[in-house]
C-alpha cells in the first residue's frame, strides 16, 4: 500500500488514521475545494470496510445521548468510531451544535473517536453528498464504524439514510410529534426502531403503538424491524441495541445487493451519479442553443410532456450520445 502511494504522503498519513490529516481532508471535501477531487480519487481504493449507522428522529428525542452511549460501548470493544452530527438548520434548534459537542465531549479525549459536526444550512442541496464523502474519508482513515446523526425532518434526511447500512429511527414516549413524524414516512426507512427515554411514563404504550404500525408495513423476508426500548440517560437497552445493529449488518452483508459492508461499488455509483447529475445541470443551464429554447417552449405550450423533455435534455447533454 505504501509503495503505491509514495507520491501521496498525505494519503499514507490519512490511511494511518492521523487525525490532523483526516480533519483537513474533511474540510476540503465539505468546502469542495480544488483538493477535494484528488482526495476522493486517492481514498476510493481503500473504502468499504466501515459499518455506517444512521440515527435519525425528531429534535430532542435523545439521539446524541444515545449515540454517546452506543459509541462508548464500541470503544470498549477497541473499535475506532467516526461520528457525523448533522445539525438541524432551524434557528430554533441553533443551540444543538454546542449541545452535541458538550454531550459528546466525554469521548473527545479518546484517540479512537473522531467527531465532526456538519451544519445543514451551509449545504443546501448538497448535504447528502458532503456527508457521503465524509463517511468515505473516515472509512479510508480506518474507522470501523461511522455514525451519522440527523434530525428526521425532510428529504435530506431520507437521502442521508440511504448512505447508512443500518438506519435507526429514534423516538420518545408519548403521542406527540414523534409518532406523527414517523407516520409521515420516516418509518419506511427504519431498520430498527428505538423508543428512547424508556425511564419515562408511556414508553410501553409507545412501543405497542409502533409495533402495531409496523405490522401494517410490508416486511422483508430477511429482516423484521425490531422495536427496542432504551434509556440513553441510564444506559439501559444500549447493549441490546448494539447487538441488533450488528445482526442487521451481518444480514445485509450476506445480501447480494445493497449497502452491506464491503460493497463499496454502490457508494461509488452513488457518487458518480450525483456528480454526473451536477455536470448535466451545469451544462444545461449554460446551454443557450436553439434546441433548448425549443424544448422549453414546447413544454410551456403543453406540446411536449415533461418526461419526454427530460429525456431529450439528458440525451442532448451527453456528448457520447450525440
Ligand atoms: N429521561 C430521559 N431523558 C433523556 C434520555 N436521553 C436523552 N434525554 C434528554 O433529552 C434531552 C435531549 O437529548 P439529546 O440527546 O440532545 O437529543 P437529540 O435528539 O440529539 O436532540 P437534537 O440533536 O437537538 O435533535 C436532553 O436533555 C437529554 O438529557 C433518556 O433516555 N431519558
Ligand atoms: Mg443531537
Amino acid at each position: 500500500m505504501k509503495a503505491k502511494n509514495d507520491d501521496k504522503p498525505w494519503l499514507v498519513r490519512l490511511l494511518n488514521g492521523e487525525r490532523t490529516v483526516l480533519a483537513k481532508a474533511i474540510s476540503a471535501l465539505e468546502n469542495e475545494t480544488d483538493e477535494a477531487s484528488t482526495i476522493i480519487s486517492g481514498i476510493y481504493p481503500y473504502i468499504g470496510k466501515a459499518l455506517v449507522v444512521g440515527f435519525t428522529g425528531s429534535p430532542g428525542v435523545g439521539k446524541s445521548t444515545l449515540v454517546n452511549s452506543y459509541i462508548a460501548g464500541l470503544c470498549e470493544e477497541g473499535l475506532r468510531v467516526g461520528v457525523i452530527a448533522v445539525d438541524p438548520s432551524s434557528p430554533l434548534s441553533g443551540g444543538a451544535i454546542l449541545g452535541d459537542r458538550i454531550r459528546m465531549a466525554a469521548h473527545e479525549h479518546l484517540e479512537n473517536v473522531f467527531i465532526r459536526s456538519l451544519a445543514s444550512r451551509c449545504h443546501v442541496g448538497g448535504l447528502s453528498r458532503a456527508t457521503a464523502r465524509i463517511v468515505d474519508v473516515m472509512d479510508a482513515a480506518g474507522m470501523d464504524v461511522v455514525v451519522i446523526e440527523t434530525v428526521g425532518a425532510g428529504q435530506s434526511e431520507v437521502e442521508i439514510a440511504e448512505i447508512a447500512h443500518t438506519k435507526v429511527v429514534v423516538c420518545s414516549p408519548g403521542l406527540g410529534d414523534d409518532i406523527q413524524a414517523i407516520k409521515a414516512g420516516i418509518l419506511e426507512i427504519a431498520d430498527i426502531l428505538v423508543v428512547n427515554k424508556c425511564d419515562l411514563p408511556l414508553a410501553a404504550h409507545t412501543v405497542r403503538q409502533l409495533k402495531s404500525m409496523l405490522s401494517l408495513r410490508d416486511e422483508s423476508p430477511e429482516w423484521s424491524t425490531p422495536v427496542v426500548s432504551t434509556s440513553a440517560l441510564e444506559g439501559t437497552g444500549v447493549v441490546e441495541l448494539t447487538e441488533i445493529i450488528k445482526n442487521h449488518e451481518k444480514m445485509s452483508s450476506n445480501k447480494k445487493e445493497g449497502y452491506g459492508k464491503g460493497k463499496p461499488q454502490q457508494r461509488v455509483l452513488r457518487l458518480l451519479a450525483n456528480s454526473a447529475a451536477d455536470e448535466i445541470k451545469k451544462a444545461l443551464l449554460q446551454d443557450k442553443s436553439e434546441e433548448i429554447s425549443t424544448i422549453c417552449d414546447a413544454v410551456l405550450k403543453g406540446e411536449m410532456i415533461f418526461s419526454d423533455a427530460i429525456q431529450r435534455l439528458i440525451k442532448g447533454s451527453l456528448p457520447c450520445k450525440q
